[in-house]
């Protein structure tokens, strides 16, 4: 049997097809020179000292496609191989994006306690709210995920713009310039990868470009957009709206956010449906089961993809 380290949880489905081929070990007991293979998942990665304490490790797989927790260069100058759950939750991270920015125009949650609340027999009607149709939206990165959203939302009709560090073979305007894509769009819509590169792109003064009447969807990770400065943008009317799916201190959310009306949260839901799990949780045990037997991978992040 291989020993196969466990971090964070993984479900039913992943344990029973993983046991007959691994010894799953828990974090809180386990022997560091015989772990070769780690399943984790995209928020709790691996912590880098975890990592070089296991000499033999040969494989990490990432239960999601975000892997900035885990730091694949120095995986892969170690010959470890990395492997992510890219395309298989596509359109249901889509699907959250276009559900995050129907929620703030049609303001879904107001109106929800407007009839839960008795308020409705009491005052009347609700305050109309905005059409999401004809909207000028913008995609901070254009790739799997993000081209997936563009498809998603053409019901609405929308006029699509995207800023990413490469322009892509796309019928979609390109933006070399976030701050410009920002003055320009009503809606801009966040689906980069984390990690360094992308730290805080969203700033004061993106969110000041977007403006009073613009709403600021993420759907990517809290770390691409300065939280601080968004409250304080839609405390002060400097930004309309606001629809995230993380932050920058997942579960910690700042009071300060969750007491505002302009906003809608959700708990990283982005790709949390039974089938899309599944599917996820099918490729990440895939990828192990493989490398066990052949020595190969399905689906290595690009650090790893010569390994
Ligand atoms: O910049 P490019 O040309 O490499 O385009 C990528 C873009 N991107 C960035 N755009 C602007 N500034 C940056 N510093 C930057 N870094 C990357 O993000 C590309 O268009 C897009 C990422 O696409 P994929 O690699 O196909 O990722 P996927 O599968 O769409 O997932 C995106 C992220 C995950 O990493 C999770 O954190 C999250 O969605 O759930």
């Amino acid at each position: 049997m291989t020993d196969l380290l466990q971090i964070g949880g993984i479900t039913e489905r992943m344990h029973k097809r993983l046991l007959p081929a691994f010894d799953i070990h828990k974090q809180d007991n386990f022997d560091p020179e015989k772990i070769t293979h780690v399943i984790t998942n995209g928020h709790d990665g691996i912590p880098l000292d975890l990592m070089a304490s296991l000499r033999n490790l040969r494989m990490i797989s990432v239960y999601g496609v975000g892997y900035d927790a885990v730091d694949a260069n120095a995986a892969a100058e170690r010959g470890i191989v990395v492997t992510h759950t890219p395309n298989v939750l596509n359109k249901e991270v889509a699907t959250t994006a276009v559900l995050l920015m129907l929620s703030c125009y049609r303001q879904l949650v107001r109106d929800d306690d407007h009839v839960r609340s008795g308020r409705w027999e009491v005052e009347g009607n609700a305050p109309l709210t905005r059409s999401a149709d004809n909207q000028k939206i913008g995609i901070l990165g254009l790739g799997r995920i993000g081209q997936a959203i563009a498809e998603k939302l053409q019901p609405w009709s929308p006029e699509i713009s995207y800023h990413t560090r490469n322009q892509k073979d796309v019928p979609y305007r390109y933006f070399d310039n976030l701050v410009e894509m920002a003055k320009h769009v009503d809606v801009l819509i966040c689906i980069t990868p984390g990690g360094p590169s992308t730290n805080k792109l969203v700033n004061a003064e993106v969110l000041q470009a977007l403006g009073a009447t613009g709403t600021l969807i993420n759907v990517s990770r809290g770390s691409v957009v300065d939280e601080n400065a968004l409250i304080d943008a839609l405390r002060n009317g400097d930004l309309g709206w606001a629809g995230l799916d993380v932050f920058e201190n997942e579960p910690i959310v700042p009071k300060e956010l969750r007491d505002l009306s302009n906003v809608v949260l959700l708990p990283h839901a982005g790709s949390a449906t039974i089938e899309t799990r599944a599917a996820m949780g099918d490729l990440a045990v895939d990828n192990l089961l493989q490398h066990l037997e052949a020595g190969s991978v399905i689906t290595a992040v690009p650090e790893c993809g010569h390994l």
